[in-house]
């Protein structure tokens, strides 16, 4: 495995944006600044759930680090930040204003600003307050109403200032991780509540793009996660069980967002299920947005089962694998973003607006994996844009190790490790020799 980037920023049109990705509850610290109780914070309670019961408590304590971590940023020669926004620390009950809250994103932005990094924000990076989750979270419609009068919070006291708006980080985890296999927050494992939340979460995505737009806010966008589906074998059952997952997956929220319809084959399944009159809410959700972002991690193998609808699983992963388990496959990125544009976004500016691994842990390890992981995602960036897809910018995930959800804090994604004993951040090789290949 190699040690160094093969490209630099020069092999990039002028105007192309690197960035580095954290999110709230992975760094902040939900102990400090009057951050209200998170479902994340329930869930890590339900034994087994999390590894080791971890929450984000501390995290990376950047509420207090914050100046640390942008200096960081900025000296990767990064153009861009990519954070977002704690519904829980902004209104801790999920109604009232906290303003140690607003107050602390309002120096954070202007603090990218005077490193020439521009601010990229994202609502809603999956804390929701309890007080919320404990009314029916996701599955009930006035979690998206509330998200609404949350965006436009934000939209009053930051959006003159942001480059870049999205409402919701990764519709497809929020809803079906977190509903129907029950591996986040609130570890449901029911079908018809994930079928809501399938819904109501794009609803929040159209209600808060109408709260931004409403405040004149710049530059909407909407970030969806793709895994590029493979069945586990030839047989015609796997080869459908992997377009279902597809659907449910990569289809479901691009149709509703750009189109304002689901896809037929899955709402063939969900529909039963879904709310009434969803149909009314079509419009909602396909707000026109200023761009699209797709986050790439990995593909799967899936295999027919038996059970309830969508009937799949997951088949092995084939290697090389990264510390997650998680098959390396960088040609799944280009098939994903070729057929997004195709069937979805045409012209629309394309971001990668997250790409990542986990891997070598220690602060002096040599780090090629990270390396080779990156610099082959960037290769096909690089063969997409000369393809003429209409791709803006490439965002790292992640600026830091942090708190990595179910898995608590035992797999590291930064380009910047951290002892979380003693909160010291020691930049990796990747990040060294991204601030090489960044500065010419
Ligand atoms: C991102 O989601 C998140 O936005 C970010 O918060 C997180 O830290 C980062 O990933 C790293 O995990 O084969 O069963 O393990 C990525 C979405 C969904 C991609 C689950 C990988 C693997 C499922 N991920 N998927 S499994």
């Amino acid at each position: 495995m190699m040690d160094d980037f093969t490209f630099s920023r020069s092999d990039f049109p002028e105007n192309f944006v690197f960035a580095a990705a954290t999110s709230a509850y992975q760094i902040e610290g939900h102990a400090f600044g009057g951050a209200g109780r998170t479902h994340w914070d329930s869930f890590a309670a339900i034994p087994g759930k999390v590894v080791r019961g971890e929450t984000g408590a501390i995290a990376c304590d950047h509420y207090h680090r914050w100046p640390e971590d942008l200096d960081l940023a900025r000296d990767a020669g990064l153009d861009a930040y990519r954070f977002s926004t704690s519904w829980a620390r902004i209104m801790p009950d999920g109604v009232n204003v906290n303003p140690k809250g607003v107050d602390f994103y309002d120096r954070l932005v202007d603090g990218m600003l005077e490193r020439g990094l521009r601010p990229m924000a994202t609502l809603y990076h999956w804390e929701l307050p309890d007080a919320l989750a404990k009314k029916g979270g996701w599955t009930v419609r006035e979690v998206p109403e509330r998200f609404a009068d949350f965006a436009d919070v934000v939209a009053a006291r930051l959006g003159d200032r942001l480059f870049s708006t999205a409402p919701v980080n990764e519709p497809w985890c929020i809803a079906w991780l977190g509903y129907h296999d029950g591996i986040h927050a609130p570890g449901l494992t029911d079908l018809r509540a994930a079928a809501r939340a399938m819904h109501h979460v794009g609803l929040a995505h159209g209600l808060a793009i109408g709260a931004l737009r409403a405040r004149s806010v710049r530059n909407l966008g909407a970030v969806c996660n793709m895994e590029y589906a493979i069945p586990a074998s030839d047989a015609p059952a796997d080869v459908e069980a992997a377009h279902r997952y597809d659907g449910i997956y990569n289809r479901w929220f691009p149709g509703a967002m750009m189109h304002g319809t689901y896809p037929d084959d899955i709402l063939r399944g969900l529909k039963p299920h879904l709310p009434a009159n969803w149909q009314d809410d079509m419009k909602i959700i396909s707000q026109p947005v200023d761009w699209f972002g797709v986050n790439y991690y990995t593909c799967q193998r899936i295999e027919a089962t038996q059970g309830e609808w969508p009937a799949l699983g997951l088949a092995p992963a084939r290697g090389p694998l990264t510390a997650m388990g998680w098959e390396i496959c960088p040609e799944g990125l280009d098939w994903l973003l070729r057929r997004t544009v195709t069937d979805y976004t045409g012209d629309l500016p394309l971001w990668i607006t997250e790409n990542g691994m986990a891997g070598d842990d220690g602060p002096g390890k040599a780090d090629n994996g990270r390396i080779d992981y990156l610099d082959r995602h960037l290769a096909v960036a690089r063969r997409l844009i000369g393809d003429g897809i209409p791709l803006a910018g490439y965002v790292f995930w992640s600026l830091l190790d942090n708190y990595e959800w179910a898995l608590g804090y035992d797999k590291r994604f930064g380009l910047v490790h951290v002892d979380f004993a003693t909160q010291k951040r020691t930049p990796r090789a990747s990040y060294r020799r991204l601030a090489r290949a960044l500065s010419h």
